[in-house]
């Protein structure tokens, strides 16, 4: 069994900072559950295109407001406390945070530790150049 308490992980290299975004990685893959699982913040203004073309990711807003848009269509959908959203298609996508929001994130396949966004929005896989 792992257990794990975010108000000490967030003390180690497990929180990871970047561009409008923080995050504690509970679950890494070298955990080998399969996936990673994520307590990310997204600073309040933040707008932030992605496109996580390595993974899939579903996350669900813990809380903060926002929206998440979907370049391909266009559509843009609110983010609230309760919303879900799974990015079953690698879709492309630019999530905004009206105020500050806090995630719960899974990715498969797991990320390794240290990743954040290339250019192109997505993270490399494990022996891509970051
Ligand atoms: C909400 C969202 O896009 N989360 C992405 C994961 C987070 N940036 C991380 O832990 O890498």
């Amino acid at each position: 069994m792992i257990v794990r308490d975010l108000n000490t992980e967030n003390k180690t290299t497990r929180r990871v900072v970047s561009n409008g975004w923080e995050s504690v990685r509970l679950l890494l893959k070298s955990d080998e559950m399969g996936f990673s699982f994520h307590i990310t913040t997204i600073y309040a203004g933040a707008d932030l295109p992605m496109h996580y073309k390595n993974h899939l990711e579903c996350v669900y807003c813990v809380s903060g407001t926002g929206s998440i848009e979907d370049v391909a269509t266009g559509d843009v959908h609110p983010i609230h406390p309760g919303v879900m959203y799974a990015l079953d298609k690698h879709d492309q996508h630019i999530l905004r945070a009206d105020t500050e929001m806090v995630m719960a994130c899974v990715f498969n396949p797991p990320v390794t530790g240290r990743e954040v966004h290339q250019d192109d929005g997505s993270y490399a896989l494990e022996g891509e150049p970051v």
